[in-house]
């Protein structure tokens, strides 16, 4: 959509976020934008579609691509989240690459080169999780990122930063907006996603499974919204707010169980928990139900994965039929 009479001042500027699963990119990305947009958890593999997040810092928008973490993996499934992942910086005016210090920094580098397979924009280190590391500022970063530089030579500075404590961040936005070309912006005033709400319900629902469900349960759970009604703006009685119908899609029949819990004590848990994180998201009362539902080998079906926004990698295995 264009946007008319625009200021003359205006920049708009467009970041990929990328980097190994849970070095803290969707971490990063809710401290810049101020909010809990993305979903963040302890484990790996949490973020499974790239989209917009976005934030104006005075006339410059700040259009932040949050991805998966890529990894190395032959499964279909995992093959989509990477194309996710690559598709996310396509477009870019630059890249955050997200190196975290509490890990094996220079593989990342390595690992980075080879997932990610093809050239980028030009891109900035952002080393995370500085809090973890006593002593910072005695790591050798500067030599680290000129070693890293033979293997991608689009690196041009680096920053050392903390999400938890927000250290060194505001030195990351300034940059950031000092990068912007001058541009009308992109999104309209208030819009903080080119994803509809009806995404960020399913990702606060897997959220819940996430944080309430451990091991691997949560990797076998797909949400799907299958009513979606808003009354706040329609004159219906006795209808009033957001009513959301959705579908927790489950790998194994006996994951079902784990999901609904005694007497659905578990269902009734996530429902609760993940309808606050709607409310918020929404401003008004919301009416959230949930079903768990099995399908079998929900992640090799094509028409699962498009429906939750993963379609086919440039390296698919192969054409995926429903049966
Ligand atoms: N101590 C500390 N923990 C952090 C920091 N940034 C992120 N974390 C933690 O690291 C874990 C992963 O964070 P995420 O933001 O979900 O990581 P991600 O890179 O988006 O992960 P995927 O979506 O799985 O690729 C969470 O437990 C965060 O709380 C940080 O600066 N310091
Ligand atoms: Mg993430």
């Amino acid at each position: 959509m264009l946007i008319t009479d625009q200021h003359p001042n205006n920049r708009s500027i467009t970041v990929a976020v990328l980097g190994a699963p849970n070095v803290g990119k969707s971490s990063l990305i809710n401290y810049l934008l101020g909010m809990n947009l993305s979903v963040v958890t302890s484990r790996p593999q949490t973020t499974r579609n790239r989209y917009h997040c976005v934030f104006t810092v005075d006339h410059t928008e700040i259009i932040l691509v949050d991805t998966p973490g890529l990894h190395r993996s032959n499964k279909e499934f995992n093959k989509r989240l990477n194309q996710q992942a690559r598709e996310g910086s396509e477009g870019a005016d630059l890249n955050l690459l997200i190196i975290d210090l509490s890990g094996e920094v220079m593989q990342q580098f390595f690992d980075f080169k080879e997932n990610f397979g093809r050239e980028l924009a030009p891109t900035w280190i952002v080393f995370s999780k500085a809090d973890l590391i006593e002593n910072v500022e005695a790591l050798p970063l500067t030599e680290v990122v000129e070693k890293a530089r033979e293997l991608l030579p689009e690196i041009e500075k680096h920053f050392v930063i903390s999400a938890k404590n927000g250290d060194n961040v505001h030195l990351l936005t300034g940059a950031i907006c000092d990068r912007a070309p001058s541009s009308p912006h992109l999104y309209m005033d208030g819009s903080v996603s080119n994803k509809h709400e009806r995404f960020f319900v399913t990702e606060y629902i897997r959220e819940q499974v996430f944080n309430l469900i451990k091991e691997e349960v949560p990797y076998e759970v797909a949400v799907v919204v299958e009513e979606y009604e808003d009354y706040r703006e329609k004159n219906i009685p006795n209808k009033v707010g957001t009513s959301i119908s959705a579908a927790i899609l489950v790998n194994k029949p006996s994951q079902r169980g784990i999901l609904v819990g005694a007497g659905g004590s578990m269902i009734k848990k996530i429902g609760m928990a993940a309808r606050e994180r709607i409310e918020e998201m929404v401003g008004g009362q919301v009416f959230l139900k949930l079903h768990v539902k099995v399908s079998e080998n929900w992640f090799s079906n094509n028409f699962v994965l498009e429906e939750i926004g993963l379609p086919r990698a440039l390296d698919s295995n192969r054409v995926w039929r429903k049966k």
